[in-house]
């Protein structure tokens, strides 16, 4: 039965339909009608302390907990701390809806106080987005805004709602009825030519890879993958946003791909005569020079964005599809093969670099970033959700926190935002609060949204934070120590004490400098009841390897240089 409801109220009760019951935001005078409204639901509301933070905790909460995440804020400066967010998402494929509060509507365009055009502002970094100005709008918006960001390629979706379209009252029902939009049909079904062309390509193959991505996740075809990689017995790499889609302990797993992936997996990339590119977009980390990528392998493509199609490489057979569906049809179609002179070709290729046991080294003294990952992860069973923020310490957690299981690695990939892993991780706490979530970040991106650990108090959410602080941007001061001639312009940096910052926000704060005190500092963090971070003081001039520089051919890597302090022996025993 209809009844009377504020428009106000009406964005609550899509939200509860939704099935939401946790959003991200900050209050202000555009949006303060919902936020009275709010009161009055079963919705927990993060109290966050900049809106660019509720964006990336509402991202951090959709990939956890492979929801959608809602982010809440005001017109004006609200509304554009939220764009690093939602680009960080779009780039992804984060599903989230953003609600913005937006001046009534009678003063659109008379620059009233805090007015920006905020679906302007947004256009290409939305999937979509809706200037609603009547009450009546709002749930069809809605609707439509939960339906696009989690339907076929996810995404994030703008409603900017007016303070005239809250504070209007009419008689409203929930429409349980599914919502059907006009020329968006994002769920296609496999072409059978195109089927027919991969399970011939597939038949001819020796020296196949599968070149696995985060659509696997988005997808949820995580047990197809695995079933399809040991039916052809083919060996599998994982782009950065794929890591965990398939277990890094299984014997087909080859490593992470591209700028620093493994040595091996990219010469193996290089070598193939067939890649199965499952639910990845061939990102420029992956390929480096698009000239000379795998030249001599014939592609499959899989991906459910036709746009995804022949953008950076040309496909031979181009499925668009939901990834599990056309796993499915495949599995029906291919015969059985054995790969095994290929996967001891690329096993002989570790030789020379060998993999990362970096635990047998002896202690010479210095303490190493790649050190304290390898023994978080050591020490969380591998177990862990991490939440990483961007540079150096983003792609050493890649190479020494081994993923087991989806959705355990939550890192911004394609618009690489720094301040993105303690807001990340808060939001992963909230979807999985009985994980064990972790946030490894720099010295740097840590500082962009430090002011959030006020929030993890505020909320007492229980995130473990480890400041990896080598006391520059130390991605960037890589890149002028290989290009630049080591001018080190802008990238030494100053932090205050972290220790003293966590204990001004009321939390443990921890040090370590030397090898022999990760482990207790680790433990005392696990065994800690609140938020702890965790001040590592390590090697400030360390580099990642191997390294492809950028628009490099993906097999022209840069190696470590065999006089580094930190040698790469024997296999970590995963
Ligand atoms: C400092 C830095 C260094 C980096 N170095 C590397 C590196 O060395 N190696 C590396 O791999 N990455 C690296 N990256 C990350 C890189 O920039 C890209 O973000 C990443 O490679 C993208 O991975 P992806 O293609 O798997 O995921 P996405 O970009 O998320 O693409 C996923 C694809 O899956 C599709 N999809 C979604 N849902 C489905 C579905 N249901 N069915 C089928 N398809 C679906 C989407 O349409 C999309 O095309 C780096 C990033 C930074 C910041
Ligand atoms: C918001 C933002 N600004 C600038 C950059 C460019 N950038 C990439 S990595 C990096 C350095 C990161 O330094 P830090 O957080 O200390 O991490 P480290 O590389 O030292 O591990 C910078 C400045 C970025 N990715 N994001
Ligand atoms: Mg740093």
């Amino acid at each position: 039965m209809p009844s009377q409801r504020t428009g106000a109220q009406i964005i609550w009760e899509c939200l509860v339909h939704e099935g939401v019951n946790t959003v991200f935001g900050y209050p202000g005078g555009a949006i303060l009608p919902a936020y009275d409204a709010m009161l009055d639901y079963p919705v927990r509301h993060v109290l966050v302390r900049h809106e660019q933070g509720a964006t990336h905790m509402a991202d951090g909460y959709a990939r956890a907990g492979g929801g959608v995440g809602v982010a809440i804020a005001t017109s004006g400066p609200g509304a554009t701390n939220l764009v690093t967010g939602i680009a960080t998402a779009m780039m992804d494929s984060v599903p989230m809806v953003c609600i913005t509060g937006q001046v009534p509507s009678k003063l659109i365009g008379y620059d009233a106080f805090q007015e920006t055009d905020i679906t302007g502002i947004t256009l290409p970094i939305t999937k979509h987005s809706y200037l609603v100005t009547r009450i009546e709008d709002i749930m069809p918006a809605m609707k439509e805004a939960f339906l696009l960001a989690k339907s076929g390629r996810p995404g994030p979706v703008l409603v900017d709602i007016t303070k005239d379209a809250q504070q209007a009252k009419m008689d409203w029902a929930w429409d349980p009825k599914p919502v059907v939009m006009r020329g968006y049909r994002p769920k296609l079904a496999v072409s059978k030519g195109d089927l027919a062309k991969a399970v011939d390509l597939i038949k001819g193959a020796r020296k196949p890879v599968i070149l696995a991505g985060q659509g696997i996740l988005q997808s949820g075809a995580m047990a197809e993958v695995r079933k399809f990689a040991e039916l052809i017995n083919a060996p599998v790499a994982l782009t950065l946003l794929g890591l965990g889609a398939f277990p890094a302990s299984h014997p087909l797993n080859i490593g992470m791909m591209g700028m620093h992936g493994e040595a091996w997996v990219n010469h193996a990339i290089q070598e193939a005569d067939l890649l199965l590119a499952f639910g990845m977009r061939f990102d420029d980390r992956v390929t480096g020079n698009l000239k000379t990528y795998a030249v001599n392998a014939k592609k499959i493509h899989i991906d459910i964005d036709p746009s995804e199609m022949n953008k950076n490489v040309k496909a031979d057979a181009a499925i668009v599809a939901d990834l599990r569906e056309a796993l499915k049809d495949l599995l029906d179609a291919v015969e059985p093969k054995d790969h095994g002179p290929w996967l001891k070709y690329i096993e002989s290729m570790k030789g020379d670099s060998a993999v990362r046991d970096i635990q047998s080294l002896p202690d010479n003294g210095h303490l190493y970033a790649a050190h304290v990952i390898n023994d978080i992860w050591r020490l969380t069973d591998g177990k862990a959700i991490v939440c990483t923020d961007v540079g150096q310490h983003q792609m050493w957690e890649a190479q020494y926190y081994h993923h087991e299981a989806p959705r355990t690695l939550i890192t911004s990939g394609g618009l690489g935002t720094m301040g993105f892993g303690l807001p990340a991780a808060i939001g992963a706490k909230m979807a999985k609060p009985d994980a064990e979530v972790w946030a490894i970040v720099g010295d740097g991106g840590f500082q962009m949204t430090a002011a959030e650990l006020s929030t993890a108090a505020q909320e007492n959410v229980k995130v473990n934070v480890a400041v990896i602080n080598n006391g520059y941007l130390g991605m960037v001061r890589q890149w002028q120590e290989f290009f630049y001639e080591r001018r080190y312009a802008a990238t030494p940096l100053r932090s205050p004490d972290f220790v003293k910052l966590a204990e001004a926000h009321g939390l443990l704060g921890l040090r370590a400098e030397k090898r022999p005190e990760v482990a207790d500092v680790v433990e005392r963090a696990r065994a800690a009841e609140g938020t702890v971070l965790i001040d590592f003081r390590v090697e400030q001039e360390d580099s990642v390897y191997p390294m492809v520089p950028a628009g490099n051919d993906l097999d022209a890597m840069i190696r470590r240089p065999k006089e580094s302090a930190l040698v790469e022996t024997a296999a970590d025993p995963i």
